[in-house]
């Protein structure tokens, strides 16, 4: 496992002040970008990469750092299965499973490794699964039991991806995960690892990918291209807002083929930690985002936790998502987007004002 020196972060926020330069004196020419082969072999289609650009950090399981942003810590604790059924009554989803259960709908998820022998995942899994940090057909990752980024937390970025795949199941139980792992242990990754996962997701004709974990200052380079050209080939891409508790989205979650997600608490409100966006346009969606219980661990420890941040609630609504495509395989990301937009109840700013623009998905309001 490599290294990754401090210094690389500082690196990292170097690119992004460098990128926001850039943005300001104009949006760089969109590159058209084509997908003919039917090979699984995407690394020879890869663009050239002239600087290795790094986006930034999965929140940890650790919590309490920077960057990306902190969310609250996963914690194992099987008494507190109630959460699920907050979380469910919110988005009503045992009445829209009546109508939709995200049967044949695939949807590609873009995180750090998985757990894909948790009993949770067992079963939904596409014959897809993919790992652009080793460049094998395997996304499972243990952690090396070696805090390689010295901030203090051993394999902070294990669990994530099989957190977020709960989270899609539970609004979409019937759905097919493609894992796609473009994060290491400690919850790092290049652009040139997204763009490796995205072109899988494309070349596995996933319906929805779901990336999270992209932070408002993170440096999106050529990937913004590359969702552009397959929302054009019908893929919808659903990105977290990120957990930088600012109100601004990244360049991922803000670019118009992309449709960003924030994360509400129990009462509906907008949690501490989401990145908002009231100028976005269009709007972006919320979601519950705060004490979500579902998949956690390792394949040596199948537990269940809860866990905070807009990776999350992204996963909810890429399943919400994959509801409406099997109710709707046509569904253009634009319609697709536009609908959810639509299948929400209001959500709510810390002093109980109605939050413009946007509302928390509503699972029953997407089928029905
Ligand atoms: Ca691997
Ligand atoms: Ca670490
Ligand atoms: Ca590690």
């Amino acid at each position: 496992m490599t290294s990754h020196p401090t210094n690389l972060r500082w690196l990292g926020l170097g690119l992004g002040a460098l990128l926001a330069l850039v943005l300001v004196s104009g949006a760089p020419a969109t590159a058209a970008i084509t997908l003919s082969s039917t090979s699984l072999s995407a690394r020879s289609l890869l663009p050239v990469q002239t600087e290795e650009l790094r986006y930034g950090k999965l929140p940890p399981k650790g919590g309490g750092h920077g960057g990306s942003g902190a969310t609250m810590v996963p914690v194992v604790d099987e008494d507190l299965l109630f959460m699920v059924q907050w979380t469910r009554d919110h988005l009503q989803a045992d009445e829209a499973h009546q109508y939709a259960t995200g049967a044949g709908v695939t949807v590609a998820i873009l995180d750090g490794g998985f757990n894909l022998a948790h009993p949770d995942l067992v079963g939904h899994i596409s014959p897809y699964a993919y790992d652009a940090i080793d460049g094998d057909w395997d996304p499972e990752d243990l952690g090396n039991g070696f805090d390689d980024d010295f901030d203090g937390i051993t394999d902070g970025g294990v669990g994530h991806g099989t957190f977020v795949a709960g989270m899609v199941l539970l609004a979409a139980p019937d759905a097919i995960i493609q894992p796609i792992r473009i994060r290491d242990d400690e919850g790092w990754g290049f652009n040139h690892e997204m763009m490796d996962g995205l072109i899988m997701a494309w070349k596995a004709r996933a319906d929805i990918v779901n990336i999270s974990g992209y932070s408002a200052f993170d440096p999106a380079g050529e990937i913004v291209d590359l969702i552009a050209s397959m929302r054009a080939a019908g893929i919808r891409v659903i990105v977290s807002a990120g957990n930088d508790g600012v109100g601004a989205l990244g360049e991922l979650a803000h670019c118009p083929d992309t449709l960003a997600v924030g994360s509400t608490d129990t009462d509906d409100v907008r949690a501490w930690f989401s990145n908002f966006d009231d100028h976005a346009v269009p709007g972006m969606i919320m979601a519950p985002g705060v004490n979500l219980y579902g998949a956690y661990g390792t394949p040596d420890d199948d537990s269940s936790a809860y866990w905070s941040g807009t990776s999350f609630s992204c996963g909810l609504v890429s399943g919400a998502a994959a509801l409406a495509i099997q109710l709707d395989p046509a569904l253009s990301a634009t319609a697709l987007f536009d609908l959810l937009r639509q299948s929400t109840d209001p959500a709510f700013d810390d002093e109980g004002l109605v939050l413009p623009g946007t509302g928390r998905i509503n699972l029953l309001k997407v089928v029905d």
